[in-house]
């Protein structure tokens, strides 16, 4: 068998998306998901202008020596643009070989340990009083176990605050004082509107600094948050090392890696009890097996980036990790309803808190690609903060 064409198709139905399609001259194809939200265009230039000479012609089943070739062959190792078209491919390539085997990909990574996921929501609104609503409503109405709330106040508007065709990044204030107020108050009230027997993830989405996230999780503490995302930046580890020593409550870490050796401090010394690693970020499948048995190593649990920026072919390669993984933590499930689904077929299902899939081989999705055409691309920026002198702060 031999690949014969690589496809890279921007759409923006809800949101902006970028998918691979890799097709074989036996007629089967595989399909895959290299979004990354605000630059995919430069993932689809960097598929197109190199990646996709070097595929056509190849064995599609060779799919660790394709994942090499493009980590180490490229000398210029990982970064998000790379790894995110790197990680589309892979996952193209391991559809095809679940469609070869015809075999669900869970197969293909040793068989299932559970055959539900258990996952969490976002609680988005624009007014505390609205998201605090919301949650009650998750919890009673849809059956949701965790739920997820994040820094922000209000959150922002639309798809993580970006609007398509803009001029660049939408502009967020930030006030560290009242956001620090301003997440103690909405977690404590969220946490008496739900009661104690929900877990509550509080993503601090990398605003604060050490300090700063010391207070808030030490506040938060007698709340019993099921873990804080993201307290700091990923950039000092001596950050999330002083966090770690100076509070008492699960840490989920990881959304930003770009590579498995990124990961290293934050499994090796325990700094995460959930590794919070994205599929497309860190190298597609490929890299995530390795990535969860090095975490499954140190006793840290996995619980896969699953935004909404991200489309249900990710949604579903998380699903069938899962499922297979024995140190499954819990799956954030960002999926949504919106057209997205006009254009991907299949992915995981929400029931009563679980996420389920019915079998299919690979990794059980399909794209619509005329569909994927009636939603033309629209470049869109996710939004920037700036404080209130005017100087830029992570968003
Ligand atoms: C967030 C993401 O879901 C999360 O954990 O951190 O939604 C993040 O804001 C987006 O992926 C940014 O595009
Ligand atoms: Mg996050």
């Amino acid at each position: 068998m031999k690949i014969t064409e690589v496809k890279t198709i921007l759409t923006s139905p809800n949101q902006n998306y970028l998918f691979v399609k890799i097709v074989t001259d036996s007629g089967l194809y595989g399909v895959g998901d290299a979004s990354l939200n605000g630059r995919e265009q430069t993932v689809a230039a960097l598929i197109d202008g190199y990646l996709a000479h070097m595929l056509v012609g190849r064995d599609p089943l060779q799919i660790e020596d394709f994942w090499q070739l493009v980590y180490r062959g490229s000398y210029w190792r990982g970064g998000n643009i790379m790894m995110s078209a790197l990680s589309g491919i892979d996952m193209a390539l391991w559809d095809i070989l679940g469609k070869v085997a015809d075999k669900p990909l869970y197969a293909l990574l040793g068989g299932k340990q559970r055959d539900k996921v258990l996952c969490y929501a976002h609680v988005l609104g624009s007014t505390n009083e609205e998201k605090i609503a919301r949650a009650a409503d998750y919890v009673k109405e849809r059956g949701l176990k965790v739920i997820r709330l994040r820094a922000g106040l209000p959150a922002a508007h639309g798809t993580f605050g970006n609007q398509r065709g803009q001029a660049g990044p939408k502009v967020e204030p930030w006030n560290p004082e009242e956001e620090i107020a301003g997440t103690i108050d909405y977690f404590v009230k969220v946490r008496k509107e739900v009661g104690d027997n929900v877990g509550i993830i509080y993503d601090l989405h990398e605003r604060f600094s050490p300090e700063q996230a010391i207070y808030i999780m030490r506040c938060l503490e007698e709340y019993r948050p099921y873990f804080i995302e993201d307290p700091v930046a990923p950039d000092s580890v001596d950050s999330l090392r002083s966090v770690r020593s100076k509070t008492a409550v699960s840490i989920g870490f990881g959304e930003l890696y770009k590579s498995r050796w990124e990961c290293l401090p934050a499994v090796t010394e325990r700094l995460a009890d959930y590794l919070r690693c994205d599929i497309i970020r860190i190298g597609g499948i490929t890299e995530a097996r390795k990535i969860a048995v090095l975490a499954e190593t140190y006793d840290v649990k996995m619980a896969w980036h699953g935004p909404n920026d991200v489309s249900p072919i990710t949604h579903a390669v998380n699903w069938h990790l899962n499922v297979s993984q024995y140190n499954f933590g819990i799956q954030e499930d960002g999926t949504t309803d919106g057209l997205i689904k006009n254009v991907i077929f299949g992915g995981p299902v929400y029931d009563n808190g679980y996420l389920f899939m019915k079998d299919g081989p690979g990794i059980g999705c399909d794209i619509d690609e005329e569909a994927a055409a009636a939603y033309p691309f629209r470049k869109a920026y996710i939004p920037v903060c700036r404080q209130e002198d005017g100087s830029i702060h992570t968003w």
